[in-house]
């Protein structure tokens, strides 16, 4: 079953135009004019400092400084895969706020809904790589401007015109106002027949698992796309192994329902049918980002009306792509580097 199909469903104004395909194929053009970004998304984005290499924080001379945030690493991969992309949210009168907003610029994501907060600063996160398998990360994130998120920060008429709206249990764990923030852009999205994709992305620092669960489960409900690792659908269903947690999670409502794995890869339930996508094996420097770079790519490769073996494909290869390199984004790939990780021969360009 392809994307095609899911369109058929939509309104007119939300299916693909093969002029628009074409110009997501093309990647790293300008947003097509007049139609607004493919993906819209909301959320946090925090400040990044980490250290330069492996080993306790405490011993490192320097931090580097740079962006996260698991809605803006999704919307700078899928515009790094050609999709036009927006992501709203709001940053400090600060610094920190400036470097999200210009760096996000620079990675050609829209950022002309973001909202700078004149009261609250922007949030920060400190990741020490412990070893290069396991990281640890720090939020000094309570009271921030993005956690002040509210309904009214929403873009409806960006999210109408969309391909996709993407959220994550991160941000319905800020506050009570970021949560009802959440629960009005899926609104928006239903109403005008967007598809909305979900990544529970369950932070332990947050929330406790009951919270995430009682609060994740009904933006499971009202959404078309979701992804989870297998701890995340945990909280919201039951299963014996990772496919009947990805069956469970669709019977919950999503058509498409992507459990992902790390290293063992990722299966999928969609409209009944069970999928097992195998990681792409590769030398791991940092796997924070991971499961955004899976996202975004599947998402791009979903806009595309791709079948689904090839979103998983294309979202294992990002993923991939994604651990390889220090940073929560920096290693996301191109269209031309997905085709790259599948070669089969050392490669030299
Ligand atoms: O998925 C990666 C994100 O977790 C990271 O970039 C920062 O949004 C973040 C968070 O809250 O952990």
């Amino acid at each position: 079953m392809s994307a095609l199909s899911e369109d058929d469903r939509q309104p007119a104004g939300n299916r693909p135009d093969p002029a628009g395909d074409e110009r997501l194929l093309a990647g790293n053009g300008p947003d097509p004019v007049g139609e607004g970004p493919h993906l819209v998304t909301i959320g946090e984005s925090l400040a990044r400092l980490e250290g330069p290499a492996v080993g306790p924080l405490r011993h490192a001379r320097t931090l580097d400084l740079g962006v996260a945030g698991a809605e803006s690493n999704v919307a700078i991969g899928f515009r790094r895969l050609g999709g036009g992309a927006a992501w709203a949210g709001r940053v400090g009168d600060d610094e920190f706020g400036r470097l999200i907003q210009m760096t996000l610029a620079g990675q050609g994501v829209d950022v002309g809904r973001v909202i700078v907060d004149p009261v609250a600063p922007t949030a920060l996160l400190i990741k020490e790589r412990r070893t290069g398998r396991l990281t640890r990360v720090q939020y000094y994130r309570s009271g921030s401007a993005g956690s002040r998120l509210s309904p009214q920060d929403v873009p409806e008429d960006l999210i109408r015109r969309a391909r996709v709206l993407h959220v994550t249990g991160i941000t319905a764990a800020l506050s009570d106002d970021a949560h009802a923030a959440v629960h009005a852009a899926v609104d928006t999205a239903r109403a005008a027949g967007v598809p909305v994709s979900l990544d529970l992305n369950f932070r332990r620092a947050l929330w406790t698992p009951a919270e995430a669960g009682a609060r994740l489960r009904p933006l499971v409900m009202r959404s078309d796309v979701v992804f989870a690792t297998e701890v995340e659908a945990r909280l919201v269903t039951g299963g014996a192994d990772a496919s009947a947690l990805a069956a469970g999670l669709a019977a919950l409502g999503p058509r498409e329902a992507i459990v992902k794995r790390g290293v063992l890869g990722a299966v999928a339930c969609c409209d009944g049918d069970l999928y097992d996508e195998p990681a792409v094996p590769v030398e791991t420097v940092d796997p924070v980002g991971a499961g955004d770079a899976f996202a975004a790519a599947y998402l791009a490769e979903r806009v595309l009306g791709r079948p689904i073996p090839e979103r998983l494909s294309a979202g294992a290869s990002a993923g991939a792509f994604a651990v390889t390199v220090q940073g929560d984004w920096e290693g996301l790939p191109s269209r031309e580097d997905l085709i790259l990780m599948r070669a089969t021969d050392d490669v030299v360009r």
